[in-house]
């Protein structure tokens, strides 16, 4: 029997400023990663979106290419700037036009949008604002958010506000070194995707809207090298000596501390606002002066339709000596382990997924969950022929997959799968080193050739997933 409903979706996912290009083509504005990769050396080998992989002209191949594929579904993001400049004012009707015919395009496929709001691009007009630390980027989102409800709903009924809203706000706004301005980021951002739900709701109720939230289980870890111990979450860790309670300057507790804050740090800073309507503990006695006004935590936690996840890997996370004398911690790195990892240096993990779905499910109720991202970077090369033997991604997809299963196996409501990434794209400020895709893009010719592992997906799909 499978485990997987007929009316599953098995998608891939993209991000505009990743793939787009056609930065200033049509009408469209600047964002803040074109400023960035046009003003700054953060972004490596002095890589820009200029291009990317020019799906701005390339989208009906690529539409194409998601159909040879089978997918069923294609997570894609809006650039706020294509459709409204300046963020603010008037609309850009050649980019809203682009976004018509790519979802009709997909619509004649028989492929379900799922589209995001923000994937950490905004226009660059409201980043002279202040961007992300000015409050009144909430009620410009909620605008933005509700243009787009209006325009194409009848057409996309999945809807993702903000992608990965701690990434955003550690580094992917103009970065805010203050913690004072560190925590008004993180809230504004939350709250947007409240402001930006209700608008929506308000405009089309039938809509499914949610928030996409990278998730990394937290675990423990105490001693170093061969000696040292890992445990889940709440597992107590055996001491040094077995009989005392300590393991050199650190005791179990503190590792379950040290654990607790990268969970609070990475996955709760999140999740308790939207299903909770509170911060973690460890994040309101980390920045006090966080701009609450009266209101915001229920409009934060206006329950969303579904949550989605992005999942890649876990966090260790060994305890560090602060010092006020406190407990902090440090993320412990797969290479510094010896455990195997992705070029990205993030741990190959299959089963976090499943553990990470059950907490969403169990501990917080999630309504439905999307797996809006999952993936690995590889340095692949092209064979001689021509073809991109890359089983280790096949491995990778296989046996999160398979998580995924044991996940629906134990009563989650898991909706739908979107690898990562339907094509290899810009990673933000690592360039152009790290190759995600399903489908392979060459630098210079920027020639699509599908991968083993997007042939072996499509195979899985037509032998129909278990
Ligand atoms: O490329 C990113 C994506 O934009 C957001 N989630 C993580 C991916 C890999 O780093």
């Amino acid at each position: 029997m499978t485990l997987f409903p007929d009316d599953f979706l098995w998608g891939a996912a993209t991000a505009p400023y990743q793939i787009e290009g056609a930065w200033d083509e049509d009408g469209k504005g600047p964002s803040n990663w074109d400023w960035r990769a046009h003003h700054t050396t953060c972004i490596a080998g002095g890589a820009t979106g200029d291009v990317a992989v020019d799906h701005y002209h390339r989208w009906r191949e690529d539409v194409d290419l998601l159909r040879q594929l089978g997918l069923n579904a294609y997570r894609f993001g809006i650039a706020w700037a294509r459709v409204q400049p300046d963020g603010r004012g008037a609309w850009n009707d050649t980019g809203l036009a682009f976004y018509d015919r790519l979802i009709d395009a997909l619509g004649e496929a028989g492929i379900t949008p799922l589209v995001t709001l923000c994937h950490y691009d905004i226009p660059q007009a409201l980043v002279e604002q202040g961007g992300w630390i000015n409050r009144d980027m909430t009620g410009w989102f909620a605008e933005y958010a509700a243009a787009m409800a209006a325009r194409y709903g009848d057409r996309v009924r999945w809807w993702a506000t903000l992608n990965e809203p701690v990434c955003i706000a550690d580094g992917f706004v103009p970065a805010p070194d203050d913690p004072h301005d560190l925590a008004a980021v993180q809230h504004h951002l939350l709250l947007a995707h409240g402001r930006g739900v209700q608008a929506m709701r308000a405009v089309n109720p039938a809509l499914k809207v949610g928030l996409v939230t990278c998730l990394w289980p937290a675990h423990a870890m105490l001693g170093a090298g061969k000696a040292a111990v890992i445990g889940k979450a709440g597992e107590r860790l055996p001491c040094a000596d077995g009989t005392g309670d300590g393991w050199g300057a650190f005791s179990p507790d503190d590792a379950a501390e040290a654990a607790r804050q990268a969970d609070a740090a990475i996955n709760r800073a999140v999740l308790d606002p939207i299903f909770l309507g509170r911060y973690p503990r460890e994040i309101r006695d980390a920045a006090v002066g966080r701009p609450i006004h009266d209101g915001d935590m229920a409009v934060i936690a206006a329950r969303p339709d579904f949550m989605g996840i992005n999942y890649y890997s876990r966090v260790v996370a060994a305890p560090t000596r602060r010092p006020d004398g406190g407990i902090g911690w440090r993320w412990v790195g797969p290479a510094e382990r010896g455990a195997p990892h992705t070029t990205m240096g993030w741990e190959i993990y299959p089963e976090g997924l499943y553990d990470i779905i059950m907490t969403v499910h169990r501990d917080y109720g999630a309504p439905a969950i999307l797996i809006t991202e999952n993936g690995m970077a590889h340095a692949d090369t092209v064979d001689p022929d021509g073809r991109i033997r890359d089983p280790y991604r096949r491995d990778y997809l296989a046996a999160h997959i398979a998580q995924l299963g044991r996940a629906l196996a134990d009563g989650a409501k898991v909706r739908g799968y979107c690898c990562w990434s339907l094509l290899d794209n810009l990673e933000w400020d690592m360039g152009w080193g790290q190759r995600f895709g399903l489908i392979y893009v060459d630098d210079q010719t920027l020639r699509r050739t599908v991968k083993d592992s997007g042939w072996w997906y499509r195979d899985f799909l037509r032998r129909g997933p278990r």
